[in-house]
């Protein structure tokens, strides 16, 4: 038989029904098969465990222990994949007990991150995200051994270094990575700073992976940014700008999705990937409405937005692909307010999409009157930057404008109410 797809790694998947949370294995399950597509594998086997308590030396069972060796043989498969936390003791007698590697969700999911890392500063996370990630599981030799000769899933990084497998090179590495980064963030500072100095009102796009945010920047601003129907797709943020009808100049920022049990060294590392979100004025939460999880999916988002510092900002919800849904389950949904429905598909939804966000902005500003000073001219062109004038009257002395602002805006021109 000739093997069409001679790279991809074969794996088997793993299930794991602990039994305070039984509730949502089956969704985990299949979204591990998709993370395991995503890295580029196909999945030639799938099974699951039920577990009273975790077994210390192995995390599953002895009797499922062997059924896995058995399916190893039959299916051919060179990767094992467990849907939970495993430590590096239950990692290498999982390892040498079954012959083939065998890693977990979150090295899964950093593995992805590991593939699609483009900028300097995206390669730079990761790494600092796998090496964090290692750490804690050195444990000897036995385990790099069997996890160098896969040279697949689980094993590929970033950086110009290969995965190192000595401890103390590994904290070496940690502390060079966090020095390199620093110099990256700096200029990104700048960049910000000078956005802010402009004063361009900025939307960070946020949502669960594949719920169609850079389809929806594509959409809104001719992007072309790479969407697929994988997870994590897009890494590195990529900032559009935007033109809404009122003239009000804004920059759209699609970044990294959010996912169930997202490795806390990922959320770490891609502090400063989160922080372009915990500084936008408005944030669009982005839902795939089509999505049977699509609640739970919301869920986590949230959650995160919490973890991130981000949960007290303006959130407009927008629900996505209701070019997919059925009358039905469009009023089976329960969406979070202020909403909006579109297609980033189709388009549909798109013009009242952008009135939407229009509207976020002008409940961001207040209607006040200022008196400026007649003798500076210069003063009224300012403001016209900083906000909207509504009307003006010209005195012999001052000049009485009616303008919106915004709150920072307003910070900067009091002492002229
Ligand atoms: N039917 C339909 N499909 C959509 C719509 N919007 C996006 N998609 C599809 O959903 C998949 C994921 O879209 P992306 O835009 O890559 O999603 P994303 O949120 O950027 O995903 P990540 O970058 O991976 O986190 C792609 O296959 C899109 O074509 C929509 O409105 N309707
Ligand atoms: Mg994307």
């Amino acid at each position: 038989m000739i093997d069409l797809l001679p790279k991809k790694d074969k794996a088997i998947i793993v299930g794991i029904a602990l039994k305070s949370n039984t509730l949502n294995f089956q969704n985990n399950l299949d979204e591990l098969a998709q993370l395991c597509e995503s890295a580029g594998g196909i999945v030639v086997g799938v099974t699951h465990q039920k577990l009273e308590k975790i077994n210390p030396a192995t995390y599953i069972g002895t009797g499922k222990v062997e059924e896995l060796r058995q399916l190893k043989d039959q299916t051919g498969a060179n990767l094992i994949i467990i849907d939970a936390k495993l430590s590096g003791i239950q990692q290498r007698n999982l390892n040498m007990q079954i012959g083939i590697p065998v890693i977990d969700r979150s090295q899964l999911i950093i593995d992805i991150f590991a593939t699609r890392a483009q900028t300097r500063e995206g390669k730079l996370q990761v790494e600092l995200a796998q090496l964090k990630d290692q750490l804690p599981r050195l444990i000897g030799e036995a385990i790099a051994g069997l996890s160098k000769q896969a040279g697949g899933i689980g094993t590929r990084g970033p950086g110009e270094t290969k995965l190192e497998t000595d401890r103390r090179r590994v904290q070496e590495r940690i502390e060079q990575v966090k020095k390199e980064l620093e110099g990256v963030r700096k200029s990104r500072a700048l960049h910000r700073h000078r956005r802010s100095q402009v004063r361009v009102s900025t939307i960070a796009l946020v949502g669960y992976t594949n719920s169609g945010k850079s389809t929806l920047l594509n959409a809104l601003t001719n992007a072309k940014v790479l969407s697929e129907d994988k997870l994590f797709a897009t890494l590195d943020p990529t900032t559009r700008k935007l033109f809404l009808p009122s003239g009000r100049k804004v920059v759209l920022t699609d970044t990294v999705g959010f996912i169930n049990q997202l490795p806390h060294h990922l959320v770490e590392a891609f502090k400063a990937t989160f922080e372009e979100i915990s500084e936008a004025q408005l944030i669009l939460h982005i839902h795939d409405a089509s999505h049977p999880q699509q609640k739970e999916h919301s869920e986590v988002v949230n959650n995160l937005l919490k973890e991130i510092g981000a949960e007290n900002k303006a959130v407009l919800h927008v629900y996505n692909k209701i070019d997919l849904l059925t009358n039905q389950r469009s009023t089976n949904i329960h969406r979070l307010v202020p909403f909006v429905n579109v297609s980033a598909k189709t388009g549909q939804g798109l013009d009242e999409l952008i009135n939407a966000i229009e509207n976020e902005f002008n409940k961001m500003t207040n209607l006040v009157d200022l008196y400026l000073p007649a003798s500076d001219p210069s003063l009224v062109f300012k403001l016209s930057r900083d906000g909207n004038i509504i009307s003006q009257e010209q005195g012999d002395h001052v000049n009485h404008v009616k303008v919106k602002l915004s709150e920072d805006a307003l910070q900067r021109w009091s002492k002229y109410l």
